[in-house]
């Protein structure tokens, strides 16, 4: 039995020592020590023996369970180190690379722009409403009072589609202002309405401040009671929040819109600081916003009832608001799609438009 044990110790080294990678292993140790392993089984033969060869005997099984657990749990050891070791010679990990690759784009500033507005309405709970840019005539100009002999109707240098009519025969057309949108509000919700509608709009018109295409925000607030005091209100409130300074002044002059009566175009004051115009103090007047209380006409055809409800409306080009916040000089530049002026221009993608962090930080 001693030399028996003595060999079977040996024979299980040997296996172990041998075991080429950890699979190999653990077929060993199930083998040796497994439920039906060879040492499990020695083990069991105890029982039928009698005390005396069992103290003679036991200790020594034992010592052999031990002496092979102990040889694989190092053999293991030096496998699992040894694999380590080759992954380590192998695989390798830049470390001056980023940890995360920069933001190829930018965001446009009329995006920009945009995402502010939003945020700044958003305050004043405004909502931001959208419509198609492909308008009928009843939308874009019958139901703002702009009936078809109107004068106002040559002002808008509109784009007409040759062939696509809307149900009354007439051309289709690409918007000329976002005004459809709020008429469209108008005859699908209840008031009281607090919109902002931003957007592209197209005229037919295309010189050193004019694109054919151009964006546009306008406001509508719908309810009891609306005069032109909450008009200025709003206007300043925004304004101030947009160009972030406290001496915003404005100036309405009356002005005529056929969707408002009555109507004021809102002047901005500005100075002039190291040679450059900037908003703020009153040293001279640049135009920014048309404006006024929407038209009875207009309340009607969306089917409220004008001696219930008023309302205010505003409108002004985004493109001039970034052009005057960001201080560049050239309209046409924004939709050339220069990746230098796009670079110098735009903004971060991951730097979220927020009031409390300063719009424009
Ligand atoms: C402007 C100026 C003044 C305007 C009016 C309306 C509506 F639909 F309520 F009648 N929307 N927008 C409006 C009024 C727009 O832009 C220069």
């Amino acid at each position: 039995m001693t030399t028996n044990l003595d060999t079977m110790a040996a024979g299980w080294l040997a296996r172990i020592d041998a075991s080429a990678d950890l699979a190999a292993l653990d077929a060993v140790r199930v083998a040796a020590l497994g439920k039906q392993g060879d040492i499990t089984g020695l083990l069991k033969t105890l029982g039928a023996m009698s005390p005396e060869e069992r103290q003679e005997t036991g200790p020594r099984i034992h010592g052999l369970r031990e002496t092979v657990t102990g040889a694989i749990a190092a053999r293991k050891e030096a496998l699992e180190r040894a694999e380590l070791d080759r992954r380590l010679a192998t695989e390798t990990l830049d470390m001056t690379l980023p940890a995360q690759p920069a933001p190829q784009g930018s965001v446009h500033p009329v995006s920009q722009v945009m995402d502010e507005l939003a945020e700044i309405f958003a305050d004043l709970g405004f909502s931001v409403a959208t419509g198609p840019e492909i308008e009928d005539d009843w939308h874009n100009f019958t139901a703002l009072n702009i009936p078809e002999s109107h004068p106002a109707r040559a002002m808008h240098d509109t784009f007409y589609f040759g062939a696509d009519k809307d149900r009354e025969g007439k051309r289709m057309l690409l918007r000329t202002h976002t005004s459809p949108v709020q008429i469209r509000t108008m005859t699908s919700q209840e008031p009281p309405i607090r919109i902002i509608a931003p957007g592209r709009t197209y005229r037919s018109d295309s010189d050193a401040t004019h694109t054919p295409m151009f964006h546009q925000v306008e406001g509508l607030v719908i309810d009891r009671g609306i005069h032109m005091g909450h008009l200025k209100w709003t206007l300043e409130t925004f304004l101030k929040a947009f160009f972030e300074r406290d001496d915003i002044v404005l100036r309405l002059r009356p002005s005529y819109f056929p969707f408002t009566e009555p109507s004021a175009e809102v002047d901005v004051g500005y100075s002039i600081e190291k040679g450059r115009r900037v908003i703020g103090g009153s040293e001279g007047w640049m135009e920014v916003l048309g404006s006024g209380m929407v038209h009875p006409k207009v309340i009607e055809a969306c089917g409220l009832d004008p001696n219930e409800w008023q309302g205010f409306a505003f409108g002004c080009g985004i493109d001039r608001l970034a052009m005057l916040k960001y201080g560049m000089d050239d309209l046409r530049a924004f939709f050339d799609g220069d990746l230098r002026w796009l670079r110098h221009y735009g903004f971060a993608s991951l730097d979220a438009p927020t009031l409390s962090g300063g719009v424009g930080a």
